[in-house]
């Protein structure tokens, strides 16, 4: 196998309705693909940047530019996933632009040898369980419509973003509405800090999964302090790049579930080591989600059919985002979606959508 060359692929999809987290609104997905060529082939992996460095430092202009200028240029022709991975390791940080890069080789790879990427990273169930993350309304009767319409849907699991000044009582709204029996959890974004661990002890009673990342992403020893105040189990996501960042916040008590983004962590691989690890700690772990569109969507899909993602991810339907995907769209059935089967990402972006929603592409030969 020879790698040909690299495309990058700006596209831009509309969302169905504006997402609000604690750090800011989404009305579009502005999104970077990247497709490895090779003399009988291609492969694709989707960047989870999003457009301005408010989830995390990266965003989709710093990806592409780091990617032209530093990974592809970097990038062994071979194929070998590993080496790519290796090769990508003296450039620090750009997790997703490297997570994109690795996923179109691992696609194209897996592709030549007729192999699924949920066999590869070792999956043991052939559907997978899912939730759905709720943004911020402007009112409490919004928040529990869109509530009772996911609920409707299948959804096995709500999650609920919060922010000061919108977390006690959405989450008591939504408990007094649907009943203690669905499961609930919140996610802050990083947006509060220890001085709030009162605030944040009363949603104890809600019975909550989890609270996810309610502090400063590089607050290990304050999150692990936080942890000792609350009877709500912690989640990190943001605070989490890495399999020794995971070790680490393991080690402090900083958390007792991790949510896996294969993006945040640079690529599929270092995601799995993540979920080895916080399994052989007996630590549950979860699939998180970036909007995806069906590329990036199908390769978390595959990843969290893995024997530690014993709770329900951010793995909803295309529609929870997209009136029209990039890919064939993933179905909700029975509040699941199947792993998908096929060699590699097991999809492919459908040639007129691609082409209805490209903004730009650019190609860097090997
Ligand atoms: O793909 O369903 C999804 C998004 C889930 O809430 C979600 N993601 O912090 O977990 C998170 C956020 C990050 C993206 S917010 C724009
Ligand atoms: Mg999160």
């Amino acid at each position: 196998m020879k790698i040909e060359g690299v495309e990058l692929r700006r596209v831009a999809l509309p969302l169905v309705a504006p997402f609000r987290t604690s750090f800011g609104t989404e009305t579009s997905r502005d999104v970077l693909l990247v497709r490895v060529v090779t003399g009988s082939g291609e492969g694709w992996g989707e960047c989870v940047a999003m457009a301005d460095p408010r989830y995390s430092p990266e965003y989709v202009e710093g990806a592409a530019d780091v990617l032209r200028r530093f990974l592809v240029p970097a990038l062994p022709p071979g194929g070998d996933v590993y080496a790519a991975e290796r090769a990508m390791l003296p450039f620090k940080g750009h997790r997703m632009a490297k997570a994109a890069l690795e996923t179109a080789v691992l696609d194209v790879r897996l592709r030549a040898a007729g192999v699924s990427l949920a066999a590869f990273l070792g999956a043991s169930a052939d559907r997978v369980p899912c939730g759905v993350s709720v943004g911020i309304m402007d009112s409490i009767p919004e928040l529990l419509d869109a509530v009772g319409g996911y609920l409707d849907e299948g959804y096995v699991r709500i999650k609920l973003k919060i922010e000061p000044g919108w977390e006690v009582e959405p989450v008591r709204a939504v408990r007094e509405r649907f009943g203690g029996d669905v499961a609930l959890q919140v996610d802050a974004n990083a947006a509060f800090s220890l001085a709030d661990a009162p605030l944040l002890a009363r949603l104890d009673e809600f019975g909550l999964l989890l609270i996810e990342q309610p502090l400063a992403d590089d607050d290990l020893v304050q999150h692990a302090e936080l942890a000792r105040r609350l009877r709500t189990p912690l989640c990190l996501d943001e605070s989490i790049e890495s399999a020794p960042n995971a070790a680490a916040a393991i080690a402090l008590g900083s958390c007792s579930v991790v949510n896996i983004k294969p993006g945040r962590v640079g690529g599929y691989l270092e995601a799995r080591r993540i979920h080895d690890l916080c399994r052989a700690h007996g630590l549950p772990v979860w699939c998180g989600g970036m909007l995806e569109t069906g590329i990036g969507r199908a390769a978390n899909i595959a990843l969290a059919a893995l024997p530690g993602f014993t709770l329900p991810g951010d793995t909803s339907a295309s529609r929870r985002y997209f009136a029209t995907d990039l890919t064939a769209p993933f179905v909700l059935e029975d509040g699941h979606l199947p792993v998908p089967t096929g060699p590699g990402l097991g999809v492919e972006p459908l040639p007129d959508r691609l082409t209805e929603f490209t903004t730009d592409t650019e190609w860097i030969p090997l």
